[in-house]
């Protein structure tokens, strides 16, 4: 029997999230994948269901149009699927009012940011989304994207988009707004304001002087730490969707039960009451964005790639091996604890009993070549700062330079050597020039230092020779003995 599309008018009401009538759109949300329609757009709908406001959202997905078309074929709805070994219960946020594709409709998304009714622009456009130098960690203005968006080009990239809808905002009459950067990245929120703001600094002097005033005057861009752990959707999700709610939705988004969101109260025109759904304003966002940074993602890094070159295609599996799970209680409370203030409010000995249970969480199908993947943006978030810390007080950090090895052996394994599929399977926009590198410096040692002069993960550590050693010769063992002997070396040492 084929069953009826999600629509509104298939949607079971009990698991409707909240039962408004048509929103207004006040967001735009860049970066319509899993996790915000996981994420924001939840918190959205509880804030919906206690209390009214024009808090639709419209989504843009940056290329595909694959969710956007399939979110209109359903009228913008969609089942979150929420995953543990107790059960599975699907809701159905219904926030969203409008679905773009950025690569086809650059001006509307310009449109959209421009709207007088728009008073947020949130974010999840991956780490790797910020056009932005690993070195400098300025705005990269060699990227050609970024260049065409300067020239003045239907704007391609995040910054370039953002830029642009704000200058159309201005001329439109200038009403304030929040951007909310809500990626994984080290003060997500300054970090985007300086990138828009170097962008506009490279624009010719009249449009950048109008622009640069409105920013300081109108735009303010608040730091927030984000967590839930999204997998992609497979047909096994479509299936849940099918048997809970009896409808065929195209696009569900699996997560686990837990999420977290942490805030700077600082919306110059207003926002959700984000609160109802659990999310916390605080004046500290900064310890928890590093806690969070460091302690789940920086370990889950290691999880992935130890995983992959043991063949665990999921996270769950990958940590249940004891050398991994090892591992990942020594990265994390060696290497990355050491580096972070512990919010007054958080319990550290639950918090990580709890990111050991969530990895651990089996009915949920997260891929350890989906946290692999982008490992050269995402490490330099996660590994530079600590290791720096380590190496300042004497202290080698064995399990941040076996993080490094093992992502080096998933992307540019050494000739000869086989990562396995799931290593493979990892995308990263690294991978072609350190492919080159590897079989242009085939020894460990050059081949790392070299990795390390290209600025991947910043420039102190390539400057420090023993780091540059260690990782090398976890790559030797990773060779020839394998990942477990591998994390055996780093426990030891
Ligand atoms: C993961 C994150 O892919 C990754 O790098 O560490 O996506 C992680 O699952 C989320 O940040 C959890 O909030």
């Amino acid at each position: 029997m084929t069953l009826p599309r999600l629509t509104a008018a298939s949607t079971p009401p009990a698991a409707l999230m909240h039962h408004r009538g048509p929103l207004e759109t006040g967001i735009v949300h860049l970066g319509l994948g899993n996790f915000h329609r996981a994420h924001q757009a939840v918190y959205t709908a509880a804030a919906l269901a206690a209390q009214d406001g024009p808090w639709g959202i419209a989504g843009v997905a940056s290329r595909s149009a694959r969710i956007a078309d399939s979110l209109r074929e359903q009228d913008f709805r969609y089942g979150t699927v929420q995953i543990s070994p107790a059960g599975t219960t699907v809701e159905v946020p219904a926030v969203h009012t409008a679905a773009l594709v950025a690569a086809t409709q650059p001006d509307a998304v310009l449109d959209a940011i421009a709207a007088p009714g728009t008073r947020i622009v949130t974010l999840t456009v991956t780490e790797h989304g910020y056009t932005y130098s690993p070195v400098t960690h300025r705005l990269d203005l060699d990227h050609p994207g970024v260049r065409g968006d300067l020239a003045g080009a239907p704007p391609s990239t995040t910054i370039g988009q953002i830029a642009r809808g704000l200058q159309r905002r201005v001329r439109a009459g200038g009403a304030p707004i929040t951007v909310l950067s809500c990626d994984n990245l080290t003060a997500n929120g300054e970090h985007t304001g300086r990138l828009v703001r170097e962008f506009v600094a490279a624009l010719p002097a009249a449009e950048s002087a109008e622009l640069s005033s409105y920013l300081d005057t109108a735009v303010r861009f608040p730091n927030c730490m984000v967590d839930r752990i999204v997998p992609a959707t497979t047909d096994r999700y479509r299936q849940d969707v099918a048997r809970a709610l009896g409808v065929r939705d195209e696009i569900p988004v699996p997560a686990e039960p837990f999420t977290m969101w942490v805030l700077e109260d600082d919306f110059i025109a207003g926002r959700p009451a984000w609160e109802h759904g659990g999310a916390v304003f605080s004046d500290d966002v900064e310890a928890y964005e590093l806690l969070k940074l460091r302690l789940l993602n920086g370990t889950h890094s290691l999880i992935a790639y130890l995983g992959a070159l043991d063949e665990r295609a999921i996270i769950p599996d990958a940590v249940a091996q004891p050398f991994v799970e090892q591992a990942a209680r020594s990265v994390l409370v060696e290497d990355y604890l050491p580096s972070v203030r512990v919010p007054a409010d958080v319990d550290l000995d639950g918090y990580v009993a709890q990111l050991f249970q969530r990895w651990s969480n089996t009915a949920l199908g997260h891929g350890t070549h989906q946290v692999g993947s982008d490992g050269s943006v995402k490490l330099a978030q996660r590994i530079p700062e600590p290791a720096r810390l380590h190496l300042d007080r004497g202290r080698m950090p064995h399990h941040l330079a076996l993080t490094v090895a093992a992502y080096l052996q998933c992307i540019a394994p050494p000739a000869g050597f086989e990562p396995g599929r799931y290593a493979a399977a990892m995308s990263d926009p690294a991978r072609p020039a350190l492919a080159d590198l590897a079989a242009a410096q085939p020894a460990p040692q050059p081949f790392v230092q070299a990795v390390l002069d290209t600025g991947l993960l910043g420039t102190d550590l390539a400057g420090h020779r023993e780091f540059v050693d260690r990782v090398a010769e976890f790559r030797t063992i990773l060779t020839t003995h394998g990942s477990s002997a591998a994390a055996a070396e780093a426990a030891s040492a």
